[in-house]
């Protein structure tokens, strides 16, 4: 499929699903800020809870009340209740969200038939588009339901007038072909509204789930920074973003501003960032083994498919045990390197002239007798790092070969 000019839609819904992430508790100063900078990020919706607690309900209020600063859309997610409809609208919402459980266990919960629940969604599109507001429904634990039966109801809240439809997999136990048979038979069978797709991550395949979906039909894609929500989240927005354009589709993204975005979130939440977190972590673009130097001092393209500025992120070197003497001779040829070094003041590599002919021998060994990998690290900006790179293939002789990208 030629994806070349698609355009998706994101949802953000930090402010909603990543709220209900362990040990996220913001005031409303650091909301306020947070749906600041999605907006300027540029993602086309920022969801946030209705009248869940006082605290939220007050936040959605003053958020509600600066819609006008806003390019995003403010949905507000909310029970299909009547109550809790109409309190949203009561503040300004003109978006409103609702979920209901459809599948047989959340039906049980409920107490409700598959009719009851079609008759209750119904009653609450109705409801909502005759106080003027547009009405997402959430299907929750849709991918729990079959598809014969996702299909009825999604029809009748297309019927009665609905936006659009959440397709969730609120388990995260779908794989890329189960959730692609998914929202393939919904758009094979007469669905046309706009549908979205909520993925969460319990087997991780949540990023890869909402693009098999994106690829199956769906519009929109719902993700939270950091991938925070419950247990263990929802898709990423900085993965979905940059993903989105490392395979063709357009969204409104700056992914310049990504890591920022989420190292500030870690700062707020007080929440340890993984060190192996995709594109924005600490290690998204670091490399320490001899064969990875050796392989981007030739080329970057050799290691490093996505580019570290595109996502605001940099790039890094990581010296132990495992460098290769080609690592080291970087080190030894470049001279900002080489004064990096001196100014680290190793006391594994004190002694030796950093001058003498042998100075890379030398080093190799005193690297090769320590067992950690992580005796130093050598961070720069990718622009710095491709100079240092070109000045070391010039030094060898070799021909300038590609940058990173
Ligand atoms: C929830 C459930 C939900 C809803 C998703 C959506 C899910 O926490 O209320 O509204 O699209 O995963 O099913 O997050
Ligand atoms: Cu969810």
């Amino acid at each position: 499929m030629n994806n070349a000019q698609r355009r998706i839609r994101i949802l953000d819904s930090t402010l909603r699903e990543g709220m209900q992430h362990p040990g996220v508790n913001l005031t409303h100063f650091q909301m306020v800020t947070i749906a600041k900078r999605l907006d300027a990020i540029g993602v086309d919706q920022i969801e946030i809870h209705g009248n869940v607690s006082r605290h939220h309900y007050d936040f959605a209020r003053q958020i509600l009340g600066r819609q006008s600063d806003f390019n995003a859309e403010i949905v507000v997610h909310c029970r299909s209740m009547r109550g809790d409809i109409a309190d949203a609208i009561s503040i300004g919402a003109g978006n409103i969200a609702t979920y209901i459980g459809v599948s047989p266990a959340h039906l049980k919960k409920l107490g409700r038939t598959l009719e009851e629940t079609t008759n209750e969604i119904v009653e609450a599109i109705r409801y909502v588009r005759e106080r003027g507001a547009s009405i997402r429904v959430t299907m929750e634990d849709a991918t729990s339901a079959s598809s014969a039966d996702l299909l009825r109801i999604c029809m009748a809240a297309q019927n009665a007038g609905v936006t659009s439809i959440s397709i969730p997999d609120t388990k995260g136990t779908m794989n890329p072909i189960s959730i692609t048979g998914y929202i393939s038979h919904l758009r094979e069978n007469g669905i046309t509204v706009q549908l979205d797709t909520h993925c969460h991550n319990d087997l991780n395949q949540a990023v890869a789930n909402s693009f098999a979906a994106v690829l199956a039909g769906a519009d929109q894609i719902h993700t939270t920074i950091n991938g925070f929500g419950e247990r263990c989240g929802i898709a990423p927005l900085e993965v979905i973003s940059i993903a989105a354009s490392t395979y063709g589709l357009a969204t409104n993204v700056r992914t310049e501003l990504l890591t920022e975005l989420c190292n500030d979130l870690y700062a707020m939440t007080r929440i340890t960032p993984p060190s192996t977190q995709a594109v924005v972590g600490r290690n998204a673009f670091s490399n320490t083994a001899g064969t990875h130097i050796h392989g981007i001092t030739s080329n970057t393209a050799t290691y490093l498919g996505l580019s570290p500025q595109s996502v605001g992120n940099r790039p890094s070197l990581v010296y132990g045990v495992l460098a290769g003497r080609r690592a080291i001779e970087l080190l030894l040829e470049v001279p900002a390197l080489r004064s990096k070094l001196v100014s680290l003041n190793l006391p594994e590599i004190s002694g030796i002239d950093l001058q003498s002919q042998n100075a890379a021998d030398e080093i190799f060994n005193a690297l090769k007798g320590q067992h950690r990998n992580n005796l130093f690290t050598i961070t720069q900006s990718e622009a710095e790092l491709n100079t240092h790179l070109m000045t070391f293939r010039e030094s060898r002789g070799f021909k300038i070969s590609k940058q990173i990208r």
